[in-house]
């Protein structure tokens, strides 16, 4: 096994991959940018290299730089995490030919063959995987229209070098092949400096799944089951989960079998995912899940270690993370497929800082006011931050993962409905508020979403307002005035309260705890309930009473509704001498320092004016 590892990333997925490290024993080095100085990753990593400025392209994807680095911490091997140069094979193959450096990942060739589309399709197809029909690349609108002759409409029109929805062009009618054709080929080239395009049956609305792969270079290849991928906003995945809520068992085991077959063709080692399109059958019983008799179709293969990984690793119990680095160290695998057990379920929910109600745009800075993720049974957080943070802007927007298990998809909702309760972010916009939606949306609990739910069917407006009901401490312009939300507790006889304040073109709010001689308020009337009026100010005092020398005096015209103390009681400070009612509040009257009461001015049922002396205190 390594004795020290690079971790070529940042943020949540460095720290994971250096939580494998610290298990295993290794050491390991952080790289880092000029915008992640102060970073999480930076803080866990035993080391920590500066490898050029926030520009991704100057620090992260120089080859050069991350390599010098492995090497002047003399680190035996590299791992990308996800994104970067995870899937970048001319950066693998220098790894692999510098000095003493292992890549934790595929080899470049076996990172060509599957990465490439049309050639992956050929390795898949002679596995006997299936494939949605298509093509190998084609250049002229003749060769569109003759598919179109054959297959029929809708086409679509797919860069070889695409991914994540890019360089994906949809043909509905003859009209559009030049249009779509020429729109695909300039994507590819702008993206992917690759033109070359290839053709595929469009399927409409299906459903998103993908298996998990381990392989080592003994020859051993292990599924490890499904995640469902099928929510998603514009190609972003925003919630995965496993397994998937649309198959049943016998359709769960020919497509994990499918992939495994698949791989194991394509001399691959290291994590994968092999990701397919499974088409929705029109006949079936909608309360069933899809059976063994409905279609699926490999899409492409992923030849890294992804975001949504955690989500098998709960349901499965294998670190897989550990098991790349096992596997790159030239280890076998230990366990059978028949030893894989897929128990429970399990969702993964990216906290994106994000603004869900403004089309998801991602937050411009910010400091992290609060960060208080949620614990507890079943509850996994995957994030590198602390209180405190900046937001560092200069990437993804994504800042942590929540991961939630349970023993079943019905058990997993509610707990992830209470861990999404309990995870407070201020400072900076999250998609906390959209999760929450998404919990209570029946598409999503009854299973029933796909792939263009979110984009076509939600309606935007509930998004908005869920924003609006749970976004918590956000900053909003209206009517030109910048309005402040802030939420505090008070503590009203003995009872917690939170009060929510709403400031408009007000200084800052001094929240430090100052209960000093502060007296309660509830509201007149009794009855218990309702919520608590105000806090106590920064300045200390009661709302209702002020001390002048040896006497407590009226701060407010009012009525006394209770009195609690007679002459020559002792009290302490913070006891309640007396009830105010003022302003239809009633007012607790606190002592604001320990004495004997010398003289009691009042009584129950008296009105009193401000500055009116209602004890004396020796
Ligand atoms: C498709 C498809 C339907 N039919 N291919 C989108 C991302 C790209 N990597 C592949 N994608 C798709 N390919 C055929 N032949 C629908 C999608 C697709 C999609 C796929 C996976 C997850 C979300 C998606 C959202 C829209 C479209």
């Amino acid at each position: 096994m390594f004795d020290k590892v690079l971790v070529a990333n940042r943020g949540e997925i460095a720290v994971r991959v250096m939580r494998a490290c610290e298990e295993l024993g290794i050491e390991t080095v952080a790289v880092y940018s000029e915008a992640d100085k102060h970073s999480g990753h930076v803080r866990y990593a035993d080391e920590a290299y500066n490898v050029g400025p926030a520009r991704a392209a100057d620090s992260y994807l120089d080859h050069d730089a991350v390599i010098d680095a492995a090497q002047k911490a003399d680190a035996d091997a590299i791992h990308p995490g996800y994104g970067f140069l995870a899937e970048n094979a001319t950066f693998a193959r220098k790894v692999e030919e510098a000095d003493d450096v292992t890549w934790v990942g595929p080899a470049g060739d076996a990172m060509e063959r599957l990465g490439e589309k049309t050639k992956a399709r050929n390795v898949m197809s002679d596995a006997d995987v299936p494939i949605v029909p298509g093509t190998e690349p084609i250049e002229e609108p003749e060769a569109v229209r003759e598919f179109a002759d054959e297959h029929g409409y809708p086409i679509a029109i797919k860069a070889e070098g695409g991914g994540g929805g890019r360089g994906m062009k949809i043909v509905r009618e003859e009209s559009e092949i030049e249009e779509q054709l020429e729109s695909a080929k300039r994507e590819g080239e702008a993206y992917f400096d690759n033109d070359s395009v290839f053709l595929e049956r469009y399927l409409e609305d299906p459903r998103h799944i993908e298996v998990q792969i381990i392989a080592d270079h003994h020859g051993n290849v292990r599924h490890l089951g499904e995640r469902d991928c099928s929510l998603q906003r514009r190609h972003q995945k925003v919630i995965e989960e496993g397994p998937s809520p649309a198959l049943n068992d016998e359709l769960r085991e020919r497509i994990g079998e499918a992939a495994r077959r698949g791989v194991d063709a394509a001399n691959y080692y290291n994590a994968g995912t092999v990701e397919f399109l499974v088409e929705e059958d029109p006949e079936r019983d909608p309360d069933e899940p899809l059976g063994a008799d409905a279609s699926f179709y490999f899409l492409e293969v992923n030849t890294r270690i992804q975001v949504e990984h955690t989500v098998t690793e709960e349901i499965t119990g294998i670190d897989i993370v550990k098991w790349q680095l096992r596997v790159a160290a030239g280890e076998e695998i230990t366990f059978a497929q028949d030893d894989v057990e897929i128990d429970g379920h399990a969702m993964e929910f990216r906290i994106n800082a994000e603004n869900a109600a403004d089309d998801f745009a991602p937050a411009t800075g910010g400091e992290l006011e609060i960060y208080d993720p949620p614990g507890g049974i079943g509850v996994r957080m995957d994030d590198a931050l602390r209180q405190g943070d900046d937001l560092v802007t200069d990437y993804d927007s994504m800042i942590a993962k929540l991961i939630v298990y349970a023993s079943d998809r019905e058990e997993c909702i509610a707990r992830s409905q209470r861990a999404l309760a309990e995870y407070d972010i201020e400072g900076i916009p999250t998609i906390i508020p959209f999760h929450r939606l998404m919990l209570t949306d029946e598409a999503f609990v009854n299973g029933k979403h796909h792939t263009k739910y979110l984009d076509d069917e939600l309606d935007p407006e509930r998004i908005d307002e869920a924003q609006e009901k749970w976004g918590g401490d956000t900053t909003t312009e209206s009517d030109g005035d910048e309005v402040v939300e802030r939420e505090f507790t008070v503590e009203v006889n003995g009872k917690r309260f939170q009060v929510e304040l709403e400031e408009r073109g007000a200084p800052p709010i001094q929240t430090s705890a100052s209960n000093g001689g502060g007296g309660g308020q509830r509201p007149a009337g009794g009855g218990g309930g309702g919520g608590g009026g105000g806090g106590s100010g920064g300045g200390g005092g009661d709302a209702a009473a002020a001390v002048e020398g040896e006497t407590v005096t009226a701060e407010m015209q009012g009525t006394i509704l209770e009195v609690n103390v007679a002459e020559g009681d002792e009290v302490a400070a913070g006891d309640v001498i007396c009830v105010l009612e003022a302003m239809k509040m009633e007012n607790d009257v606190v002592a604001p320092r320990g004495g004997t009461v010398s003289e009691v001015a009042i009584g129950e049922g008296d009105s009193v004016d401000m500055g009116d002396v209602l004890i004396a205190l020796e």
